[in-house]
C-alpha cells in the first residue's frame, strides 16, 4: 500500500497534485493518520512494533514529498527562466530619429557661411514696437511705404523692453521683418561690427504657393568706417560662392526701401540650374536710420556713435531659398507638420 504512495509522490506531475497526495496520506484524515489512530486498538507489543513501522513510513513519506517538491520547484523555475529568457545582446527596438526642419537646416548653413566672414548671430523679439519696426527705419506713419509690410497689430498693455532693457512704450505689432533688430543692435553697441539676425517674421497676407503669413528672414548688418556698396556686393558674392560654387555670380537691381540709399534687390546665379535666384533686399544704411539710432542713444544718456558711420544691410527670405534649394513647390508645406514631407530632410 505504501509502495503505491511513494510511486504516486515520485510521479506527482505538479505541486498541486503533490499537495493533494500529502493530504491523502498525511492529512488529518489521511490514510496514515487513520492507521495511527487505530494503533490504540492493538495489544501493546503489536502496537509498539506497528507504531514504530508507521513512524518510519511517515518520515519516509515526508521526505519523499519534500524531495518531489524541491524537484517540481526547480522544474518550474527552469521553465520560467526558459520562457522569460532575456538576451541583452539582441538589438533594441528601433527608435524613430528626429531630424531638423528644412528651414533650420538652411538657416544654420547660412549662419555658418557668414560666421566664416566674421559675422556674429544675434536674435531679437518677435513682438516688436511700431518704433523699431517702422519709424526708426525711416518709415513714418502714413508713409505709403508702410503698405509694403502688411502688419498684425497687437492689443493689450504688455510693456516691451528696449535695447538696453528699458521699458519701451508704443504700439505693438508682430515684426514684419528682421530689420528692427538693426536699430536695437546699433543702439546698444558701437561700430565696427558685423551681425546676422535670423528669425521669424509675420505678415497679414493672403497665403499662396510663395507667400506665408509666418516665415523666416535672415538679416545682415555691417557698420564701420568707409563701408561701401562694393563691400555689400562682396558679401553677397561670398554667399553665392558658398551656396553655388565659384561659377556663381550676383545681380543687383535698384529698388526702394526707406531704410537704405541706394537700395537693391539681389539675385544669385545658380549654375546648376542655369538661372537667377532672387533672394532679398539690401542697400547702404540710410543716414536717417543712423540719426534715429543716435537720437535714441542720447535719450538713454549714451553718446552718439553713428555720426561718421557707414554701413550696409541685407535681408533675405529663408523659406524661398529652401524652396529653391530643395525643389519644394509650395511654401505652405513647411508648416503643415506632415511627417512624410519633413522626413525627407534628415540633417543633423
Ligand atoms: C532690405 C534692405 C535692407 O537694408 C535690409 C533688409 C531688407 C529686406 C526688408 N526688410 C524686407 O523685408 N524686404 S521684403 O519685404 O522684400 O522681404 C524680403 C524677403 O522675404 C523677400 O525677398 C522674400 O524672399 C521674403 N518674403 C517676403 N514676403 C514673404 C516672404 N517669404 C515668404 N512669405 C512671404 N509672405
Amino acid at each position: 500500500m505504501w509502495e503505491e504512495a511513494f510511486q504516486a509522490i515520485r510521479k506527482a506531475p505538479d505541486l498541486e497534485a503533490l499537495k493533494q497526495l500529502k493530504a491523502r496520506y498525511l492529512g488529518k484524515k489521511g490514510l496514515l493518520t487513520e492507521e495511527m489512530k487505530r494503533l490504540k486498538e492493538l495489544p501493546l507489543e503489536e502496537r509498539k512494533a506497528k507504531g514504530q513501522a508507521l513512524n518510519e513510513v511517515k518520515a519516509a513519506l515526508e521526505r519523499a514529498i519534500s524531495e518531489r517538491e524541491a524537484e517540481l520547484e526547480a522544474l518550474a523555475l527552469q521553465e520560467a527562466l526558459e520562457k522569460e529568457r532575456l538576451d541583452p545582446s539582441l538589438p533594441g527596438y528601433p527608435f524613430p530619429k528626429g531630424g531638423l526642419h528644412p528651414v533650420t537646416l538652411i538657416e544654420r548653413e547660412l549662419v555658418e557661411i557668414f560666421r566664416a566672414l566674421g559675422y556674429q548671430a544675434v536674435e531679437g523679439p518677435e513682438v516688436e514696437s511700431e518704433f523699431f519696426n517702422f519709424d526708426a527705419l525711416n518709415i513714418p506713419e502714413h508713409h505709403p511705404a508702410r503698405d509694403m509690410w502688411d502688419t498684425f497689430w497687437l492689443e493689450g498693455s504688455f510693456t516691451l523692453k528696449g535695447p538696453l532693457g528699458e521699458a519701451h512704450p508704443g504700439r505693438l505689432l508682430l515684426r514684419t521683418h528682421t530689420s528692427p533688430m538693426q536699430v536695437r543692435y546699433m543702439v546698444a553697441h558701437t561700430p565696427p561690427f558685423r551681425i546676422l539676425v535670423p528669425g521669424r517674421v509675420y505678415r497679414y497676407e493672403q497665403t499662396d504657393a510663395t507667400h506665408e503669413a509666418v516665415f523666416h528672414q535672415l538679416e545682415g548688418l555691417v557698420v564701420g568706417e568707409d563701408i561701401r556698396m562694393a563691400d555689400l556686393k562682396g558679401a553677397i558674392l561670398e554667399l553665392a560662392y558658398a551656396l553655388f560654387g565659384p561659377e556663381s555670380r550676383v545681380r543687383f537691381q535698384p529698388i526702394y526701401f526707406p531704410f537704405v540709399e541706394p537700395g537693391a534687390q539681389f539675385a544669385l546665379w545658380w549654375p546648376e540650374k542655369g538661372r537667377w535666384l532672387e533672394l532679398g533686399g539690401a542697400g547702404m544704411v540710410h543716414p536717417r536710420v543712423f540719426q534715429a539710432v543716435d537720437a535714441y542713444r542720447e535719450a538713454l544718456g549714451l553718446k552718439p556713435a553713428y555720426r561718421e558711420a557707414t554701413g550696409f544691410a541685407f535681408g533675405l527670405g529663408v523659406e524661398r531659398l529652401a524652396m529653391l534649394r530643395y525643389g519644394i513647390p509650395d511654401i505652405r508645406y513647411f508648416f503643415q507638420n506632415r511627417l512624410a514631407f519633413l522626413k525627407q530632410f534628415k540633417g543633423v
